[in-house]
């Protein structure tokens, strides 16, 4: 990896459970924290960066997707930066027709449906991660001590939008596909481990020190179909990245029941929604695995000490992990007073860490 970071950077210790990169046992001078989707419409300067260029045309402009991957380290002192892109760009990467409709999300020009859909998906060149490699490394060179994190979508998230060809509630399609024709869910399921996978991994090999793979709809699974018909992809897609020395990360909203299912598929650190305690997700888990999360995002627009007593109580029930990185539990809602997440960074930060 090309990464400059310190080993020791707070994030990354704590995501190793506590270790420097050569295993020894340490703790960080402060705790980590960064936001989901802390990049985007919550920052006035996003807005005005993007007036006029449309989503996914800004995450292929490197100057513009690096200027905005940095835009909240600067503001709130986060201890990582999130790259500004999106789950769907490994597609138009591809040369799928695909847009990001502004108040809807990722809509597919011709959703993914049959056996001869899946057949003609295109390849994907490695060439064509080009502006991604550029704006990784733009962004790591101005980042200094802070790690930058990578991402991708889950094969399950990623195909959930291909089949449905746009954002959906009950991710219907993909969950019939799968067991109404399993063969052709295995080769779309492929085919998406195989390219977000690759997404991460031309991530980190540009620069980034983690990557965290979101499969945000992997909630509307029963644990028996996420086990026999998803869990597998994911491995997939994390093998791409495994042993490239990058702590690896795990996340999905409504996924409790399966929290063991999604480190299994290759996760070092599992990332938690808001409706699972800490201290419950270590039960499920056990005491060596990190977590990351879990403040309610719900809680950010309500009086400040509402919000403080919560984080606190977050602070306290991730305390019995190896590791643990404050986050949201789910992503930064748009309508978000940015200083209230500033705020909310320096609060954890005066927590002082736990000593051994
Ligand atoms: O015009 C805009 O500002 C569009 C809003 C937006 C942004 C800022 C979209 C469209 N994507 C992004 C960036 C993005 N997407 C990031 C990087 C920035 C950061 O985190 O700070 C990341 C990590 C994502 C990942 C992503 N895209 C996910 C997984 C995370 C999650 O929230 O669960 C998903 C599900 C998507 C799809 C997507 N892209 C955009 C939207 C609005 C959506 C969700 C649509 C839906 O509800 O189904």
């Amino acid at each position: 990896l090309t990464s400059g970071v310190t080993a020791d950077s707070p994030l990354l210790v704590e995501y190793r459970g506590g270790r420097d990169a050569a295993g020894n046992p340490v703790r960080p001078n402060r705790r980590p924290v960064w936001f989901m989707r802390q990049a985007g419409r919550s920052l006035p300067e996003y807005r005005t960066l993007r007036e006029g260029t449309s989503m996914l045309d800004a995450c292929l402009d490197p100057e513009m997707a690096a200027e905005i991957t940095l835009q909240p380290v600067r503001r709130h002192d986060v201890d990582a930066a999130i790259f500004f892109s999106d789950i769907v760009i490994p597609l138009r990467l591809a040369g799928i027709d695909v847009e990001i409709v502004p108040n809807v999300g990722p809509v597919l020009g011709s959703p993914v449906r049959t056996r001869a859909d899946v057949e003609a998906l295109p390849t994907l060149d490695d060439d064509a991660f080009a502006p991604i490699t550029e704006a990784v490394r733009r962004t790591v060179a101005q980042l200094g001590s802070t790690p930058l994190i990578g991402f991708a979508g889950a094969p399950f998230t990623l195909a959930a939008y291909m089949v449905e060809g746009r954002p959906s509630r009950d991710h219907l399609g993909p969950r019939t596909m799968m067991h109404a024709d399993p063969d052709t869910w295995d080769a779309l399921a492929s085919w998406a481990a195989d390219v977000s996978g690759r997404f991460m991994r031309a991530q980190l090999m540009a620069g980034a020190s983690a990557a965290q793979l979101f499969d945000s709809w992997a909630g509307s699974l029963g644990r028996d179909d996420y086990a026999a018909h998803v869990q597998k992809h994911s491995a997939a897609a994390f093998s791409h990245v495994a042993g490239l020395g990058a702590p690896l990360i795990h996340f999905g909203t409504g996924t409790g029941e399966i929290l063991d299912l999604l480190k299994e598929a290759g996760a070092d650190v599992v990332g938690i929604d808001y409706r699972v305690n800490l201290a419950e997700a270590t039960r499920r888990l056990g005491a060596e695995t990190p977590l990351q999360g879990n403040i309610d995002p719900a809680l950010l627009t309500a009086d400040w000490d509402v919000l403080e007593t919560h984080v606190r109580e977050v602070v306290a029930a991730g305390s019995g992990a190896a590791g643990h990185v404050l986050n949201l539990g789910h992503g930064v809602p748009p309508s978000t007073d940015p200083e209230v997440l500033t705020r909310v960074v320096s609060l954890i930060h005066e927590i002082s860490p736990a000593q051994p």
